[in-house]
């Protein structure tokens, strides 16, 4: 029983109304892209013949997005994020910029803030009895391979229940858990001496998992860890790795892996003399290549609004 009204001048008008598109006042990017993702909206219901109810359950579900503070989530578990990355890395094929580390996704668990140490940092603050020591350490360099002294590698990752502080459920975690920041020394350096992450889930009765369930989807990601690394020279890195051997590596449910970003996971004795918990630790080696500025500024910097908390505030 589908009708098309689409092409109709009426329908027409009724977009050029709402997104002001004969207004000469408004701010004129937000007014091109209403007017189009409003029409597209529009010429979807039409084609697939999208009922009131449907549309009823849409708009409740935003509400539900929102009381949940899930958006960003969502963005991550459809792919907006990744096809965001898939874009400029393409960007930069066209630019014929090449090389450095592969940047994945920042996703929506990052706060600033975290103390900053210079070259190490041990970032475990809160006990986590399931948990085993891991460090993590490289040599951050540009990709002319000459090491980059006084980067900032910034790293946040999940406790044994896949929960971040400051997002953690439970509550659990003091402030900066399992974040932290290190600046590199004059040899590239840079050392965090943390806790194994477990990979993360969605909240089972937020809004992303229930449109993931109606899409026969899960909302897990395999343990992974973040690190966005910025140096005055170079282009700022959004970048993951994931913990090598986890099921879901290739099965995440936010598109982050990359065939770059699984190091080896390597058995270490000597972790006493380090001050990690237990002698026996494992280690990833993880050396970062930064790709330069490009005439002198990071062509692709992205602002998102993030969460930022004081250390004060934090504790
Ligand atoms: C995460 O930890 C994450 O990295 C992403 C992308 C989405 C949800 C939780
Ligand atoms: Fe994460």
């Amino acid at each position: 029983m589908s009708v098309q009204v689409f092409d109709t001048a009426e329908v027409q008008d009724l977009l050029k109304a709402a997104a002001n598109l004969d207004g000469h006042d408004g701010d004129t990017r937000a007014k091109q892209i209403v007017g189009r993702l409003l029409g597209d909206l529009f010429k979807a219901i039409d084609d697939l013949d999208i009922t009131p109810d449907e549309i009823w359950a849409g708009v409740h579900y935003f509400n539900k997005l929102g009381q949940d503070g899930e958006a960003a989530l969502l963005a991550a578990g459809l792919g907006l994020e990744k096809f965001l990355d898939i874009r400029m890395d393409a960007e930069d094929k066209a630019a014929e910029i090449a090389g450095g580390t592969p940047r994945t996704i920042e996703g929506p668990l990052y706060v600033a803030g975290a103390p900053v140490r210079a070259g190490v940092s041990k970032i475990d603050v809160d006990p986590d009895a399931e948990a085993g020591p891991l460090v993590i350490r490289g040599v951050v360099t540009g990709t002319d391979g000459k090491p980059v002294a006084n980067a900032l590698v910034e790293c946040w990752h999940a406790n044994s229940k896949g929960f971040y502080s400051h997002f953690d459920p439970t509550g659990a975690q003091s402030g900066f858990n399992l974040r932290g920041a290190v600046t590199t020394d004059a040899n590239g350096r840079y050392e965090f001496r943390t806790l194994m992450p477990v990979g993360y889930g969605c909240p089972p009765q937020g809004a992303t998992q229930q449109l993931l369930n109606a899409l026969a989807r899960h909302g897990n990601r395999p343990a992974h860890v973040h690190f966005f690394v910025t140096s005055d020279q170079h282009r700022k890195l959004t970048t993951q790795i994931n913990i090598e051997g986890d099921p879901l590596i290739w099965d995440d449910f936010a598109y982050a892996t990359r065939e770059d970003l699984i190091p080896r996971v390597v058995e270490k004795s000597g972790g006493a003399a380090l001050g990690m918990k237990t002698d026996a630790y494992k280690e990833i080696e993880f050396d970062i290549a930064l790709i330069p500025l490009v005439q002198g500024k990071d062509n692709q910097l992205v602002n998102r609004p993030r969460v930022a908390v004081t250390l004060a505030a934090a504790a």
